[in-house]
């Protein structure tokens, strides 16, 4: 028996292509077991608790439960769409999850591994709150990127504990935090740094994942706040106070396999308590949680007498059209509202997502390779052998509404299909499920080749038991690629299954091998070809977004603006400025006189900047990240010929510049006092 777990998602999003490189890999990876005889089960469900759920169900108005009802279902509707297919997907905010993290926490309390501790914690005067995590940003310690309150998510990653973070920010309010006092819960990770080196030693998985976790054991451990000011999470036993998401979060595997093995009449202790393991446990996440799957989890679990995991499965993060991923920015492809609404075949993702690359690199997700791959590849091999052989032996053979073909088998044909099974199964065996599929993938253009080389359609007029020798053989290979793909593409293979007669999902290697006469039902085409105008259309879809991402974002500078210059492709060319253009912007260094929020804005801020020979009034997108205070006083660069615009009714006369790091504006000064209205050249 093996234990297969994805990462759980945060219930406080819809699911995107970033989701999907660790999801579908994961569930061919399920699919290939049970086809090699392996018993497996597979759990994931809604992570439901946090600041990021907390904090954005704020955003929206709603209440953490109701944010994460309607993502809940989200996930589970998509995932049930494009096959991936759990035994249980659960959340993080049931009862019995809640029960399971409490009894991990009271073992870790019994056996000495939790205890407390006065910090210094980030408190937002003007919210008078504490800031838990995703409340409060600044920045790293580490490598002085823009921060949140527990991850350098811009930067080098590192998890950040609280009070880490320089120069905190309220995230609610932009106002500057002050570090206040306050009892808080440690878990003594510092104590595991022996066993967790010998751990990683032994366990399996990717060495992207390894070799991050095996340098931080080494270099830097700490023990580990695992506990927060916040009302919605599990409760940590005798105090006012949530367990950090971080700790509930993973024991989902334990609380989720559980509901699993209770519907298939299984014993999750054999799988989950260390004196009773008999299953292997594998985790497959993305690479930025490495840090929490191979150093917190494995301690917590050692800590509270848990089952450890036997290996952790990294996938490489995904970029889009060249861009790194960002929702913000629009480098996304959204599941639902962009792939399932064109209605194209759900298996051309799936086999795009896992025979791109290596399961370890990066994946650039484009259109324009998607639509290549599924046409060229995909249809021209796979597709085009499938529908050619099996119609062939329809139409040469029918009798009534079926035909019979006598198995006789060339015994080449048959090495090279074993082959084809060895080598997937090695390559699933090491996680590399290109290797898997580009196996099928050359058995198909080995038929292909076979076919035409036999010419089955000259031999059935002169030698009709040769011609029978060829159908049936390219009938037997037919047959292997199906069951063999499955797991890849099971939307199809299901369907097409039906013209052999038999029943895919629960058939086994040996039905590969095993060697039976064939009976024929008319075939339909596998897949349907994609219009070069949809892949079009996708791209046009994608690239508008962007730019109306861009434009937002200028919305530091303009949000609100009816009609700003669109800058057609502006900045996909690599476009050459003369001293004569430069020359045309009138860039000042002026003087912030007075400055404030602009209240049906978030993000909008009113200036009156005195720009040498008179007082401007500016409109400027920074009011998420500068208070007035901060800015009265200040000397900025400011472009004075800007044309006019209002913004939210009111009007802005030129444009302040500011550093764009991550999507947040970081002003810009002069290195010592100038007279407002110096120049900038
Ligand atoms: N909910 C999502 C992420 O950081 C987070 C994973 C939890 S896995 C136990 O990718
Ligand atoms: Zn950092």
């Amino acid at each position: 028996m093996k234990l297969i777990t994805c990462g759980l998602p945060y219930a406080n999003g819809k699911a995107h292509i970033g989701h999907l490189r660790t999801y579908v890999p994961a569930d061919v990876y399920v699919r290939y077991l049970r086809l090699f005889g392996e018993d497996a089960i597979f759990v994931c469900g809604s992570d439901c608790h946090g600041t990021p759920i907390v904090v954005n169900a704020e955003k929206e108005g709603l209440k953490p439960k109701e944010l994460v009802d309607i993502y809940h279902e989200h996930f589970q509707r998509v995932f049930s769409e494009i096959d991936i297919e759990f035994d249980y997907f659960g959340r993080t905010d049931a009862e019995y999850h809640h029960e399971r993290t409490q009894d991990i926490v009271k073992k870790l309390l019994e056996n000495g591994y939790i205890y407390p501790k006065e910090i210094e914690l980030a408190y937002c005067p003007s919210c008078e709150r504490f800031l838990p995590d995703r409340y409060v940003e600044g920045v790293c310690p580490y490598c002085s990127a823009i921060a949140r309150g527990d991850e350098c998510d811009q930067g080098c990653g590192r998890h950040l504990e609280p009070g880490e973070i320089l120069d905190p920010r309220c995230k609610i309010c932009g106002a500057k935090a002050v570090y206040k006092k306050q009892k808080h819960y440690f878990f003594r990770l510092t104590e595991f740094r022996d066993f967790l080196l010998e751990y990683l030693d032994n366990l399996k998985g990717t060495e992207n994942a390894l070799n991050y976790a095996r340098q931080w054991v080494s270099k830097e451990l700490k023990d580990w706040c695992i506990t927060r000011n916040l009302e919605w999470g599990v409760r940590f036993p005798g105090e006012d106070l949530v367990v950090y998401v971080w700790v509930d979060a993973p024991i989902g595997y334990i609380s989720f396999t559980e509901r699993a093995c209770e519907k298939r009449g299984l014993d999750w202790e054999r799988i989950w308590r260390a004196e009773k393991k008999e299953s292997e446990i594998v985790h497959f996440i993305g690479l930025d949680i490495v840090y929490h799957h191979c150093i917190f989890w494995p301690a917590m679990l050692k800590g509270s007498n848990y089952s450890l995991p036997d290996g952790v499965v990294a996938s490489g993060m995904v970029k889009v059209e060249g861009k790194t991923f960002s929702k913000t920015r629009g480098y996304v492809v959204w599941l639902e509202d962009d792939y399932l609404a064109s209605g194209l075949n759900t298996d051309f993702l799936r086999y795009y997502l896992v025979n791109y690359t290596s399961h370890q690199k990066d994946l650039n997700f484009s259109w324009e390779v998607f639509g290549e791959k599924v046409n060229n590849e995909l249809i021209a091999n796979l597709g085009n052998f499938l529908y050619r052989v099996t119609y062939f032996a329809w139409k040469n053979f029918k009798d009534g509404g079926e035909a019979k073909i006598r198995a006789n088998i060339d015994e080449d044909a048959l090495r090279v299909i074993e082959e084809t099974v060895k080598k997937i199964r090695d390559a699933i065996e090491n996680w590399e499920f290109k290797i898997a599929s580009d196996a099928f993938m050359e058995l198909s253009s080995f038929g292909n080749n076979y076919f035409q080389s036999h010419k089955p359609w000259e031999l059935i007029k002169s030698d009709i038991e040769a011609a029978i020798q060829v159908v049936s053989t390219c009938l037997h290979i037919a047959k292997a690629l199906v069951i063999l793909s499955f797991p890849v593409l099971p939307k199809t293979m299901r369907r097409f299954s039906r013209i052999f007669g038999f029943e895919i999902e629960n058939s086994k290697v040996e039905d590969v091998l095993s060697i039976n006469d064939f009976v024929i039902k008319k075939p339909e085409i596998p897949f349907q070809k994609i219009e070069e105008e949809k892949i079009a259309e996708l791209e046009e879809m994608m690239l508008e977004r962007i730019r109306r991402a861009s434009k937002m974002e200028e919305g530091i500078l303009n949000e609100g603006e009816e009609d700003i210059k669109t800058g057609d492709k502006m900045s996909e060319k690599e476009d050459l400025i003369s001293f004569e253009e430069f020359k045309r912007f009138d860039l000042r260094i002026g003087k912030v006189l007075r400055a404030e929020k602009i209240e049906k804005s978030k993000k909008l801020m009113r200036l009156e900047i005195d720009i040498g020979d008179e007082v401007r009034q500016v409109v400027a997108g920074i009011a998420e990240d500068y208070t007035p205070e901060d800015v009265v006083g200040r000397l900025l660069p400011v472009l004075v010929n800007m044309k006019p615009a209002k913004l939210m009714g009111v009007e802005s006369k030129g444009m302040i510049l500011a550093a764009d790091v991550g999507g947040k504006p970081v002003l810009l000064s002069p290195d010592r006092d100038v007279e407002p209205g110096s120049k900038i050249r």
